[in-house]
């Protein structure tokens, strides 16, 4: 009998075959497909669902959500800064960023084989610190969320559909959308860079993956939609990465005005300069284990190359063709304004 979310969603197994065909062999529980979008997750993910479905939000959270590779980590710094380190002199900053804003759906990623089924080093070492009787299978990260001292900047990749339902009523979200294009080769690179994802298919296989919703964490046109579709409740900020690569200061403008931070100019001009691309390189990489290392030092690193426009440079004619065809086809008849997607 097929197992069912709080959400209401049905999880069905992917089969060994359709694990291989993606390039994914390496999750230990396998990989699911949450129904009836078809949300592709490691096996993992249901046991986690259900715990953030029931998951107690506090009222001055702040969540991040993204479909991956959206600037995500570009946002959890940025409102680190405004709401922890405004006078950049908190001396937390200098812990990793993905320890100090816990991502929700982190936990089902560790399920690798080469890890064991567990989190990295400095995810256990905190948990042992912060979190202690508690069960590392209800989800390292979420324990560790439960422990951050509030305000939290949480993270998370899950749509809204798997959310609690009134998510919104209870924290302020920042939703951030990005050219779909620049996300697939960002999140190819991703894949490709971790060697525990042991991650095997091809730039152009990958892309043909995403468009027809087979690979991990896709559908993603469903993410983006119903969070566009949510742009004007009151909790929900929802940016587009182009836009803050070009005017920062007007999109921090926003998000100091959203959250109710009251930062100066000033205090703004001190956030853009300390999470600008080279600033956030030249601190490292967002999680620092060595199970996380590159296959080899030229392999390309987490901060890649922070720019818009970049899949020109690996996109073939053909596959520009299919990934617009496919861009057209999800945007007919709705009113997101990706006009920035089919005009670079
Ligand atoms: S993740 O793993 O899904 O949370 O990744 P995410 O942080 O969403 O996205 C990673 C991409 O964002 C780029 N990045 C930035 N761009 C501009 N400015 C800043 N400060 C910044 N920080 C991260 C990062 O380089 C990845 O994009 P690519 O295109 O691969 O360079």
């Amino acid at each position: 009998m097929s197992k069912q979310l709080l959400s209401g969603h049905v999880v069905e197994e992917l089969t060994k075959e359709e694990q291989k065909a993606i390039g994914f062999n390496n999750f230990v529980h396998g990989i699911v497909r949450l129904k009836p979008e078809g949300w592709v997750y490691p096996g993992t993910a249901p046991t986690f669902l259900d715990r953030i479905y029931n998951m107690e939000f506090r009222p001055d959270d702040v969540l991040i959500t993204t479909f991956p590779k959206s600037g995500t980590s570009w946002m959890q710094e940025i409102i680190w800064t405004m709401v922890h380190n405004p006078k950049l002199d908190n001396p937390k900053a200098q812990e990793s960023l993905w320890l100090r804003s816990p991502d929700i759906s982190l936990d089902m990623m560790f399920d690798s084989k080469t890890l064991g089924g567990k989190a990295p080093e400095s995810y256990q070492k905190k948990f042992r610190e912060q979190c202690p009787g508690k069960n590392e299978k209800e989800g390292v990260t979420l324990h560790l969320a439960d422990a951050e001292p509030s305000p939290r900047i949480l993270k998370s990749h899950y749509p809204f559909t798997l959310m609690p339902k009134d998510v919104l009523d209870r924290v302020k979200v920042v939703y951030v959308a990005r050219n779909p294009k620049d996300m697939a080769i960002s999140l190819f690179n991703n894949f490709k860079m971790f060697k525990v994802f042991e991650f095997e298919s091809e730039k152009e296989e990958y892309f043909k993956d995403i468009m027809n919703n087979k690979t991990l964490y896709c559908p993603y046109w469903p993410h983006v939609k119903e969070a566009w579709g949510k742009r004007h409740h009151p909790n929900l900020l929802f940016l587009f990465y182009e836009d803050m690569k070009a005017d920062i200061m007007k999109e921090l403008g926003r998000i100091n005005e959203f959250l109710g931070t009251g930062l100066s100019q000033e205090s703004l001009e001190n956030v853009a300069r300390h999470t600008s691309f080279s600033a956030m390189k030249s601190r490292g990489e967002p999680i620092t284990d060595p199970v996380f290392d590159k296959k080899d030092d030229n392999e390309v690193r987490f901060f890649r190359k922070g720019t818009t426009g970049d899949w020109k440079n690996h996109f073939s004619p053909e596959m520009q063709k299919e990934f617009d065809q496919w861009i057209k086809e999800n945007l007919a008849g709705s009113d997101l304004s990706l006009s920035w997607a089919l005009a670079e």
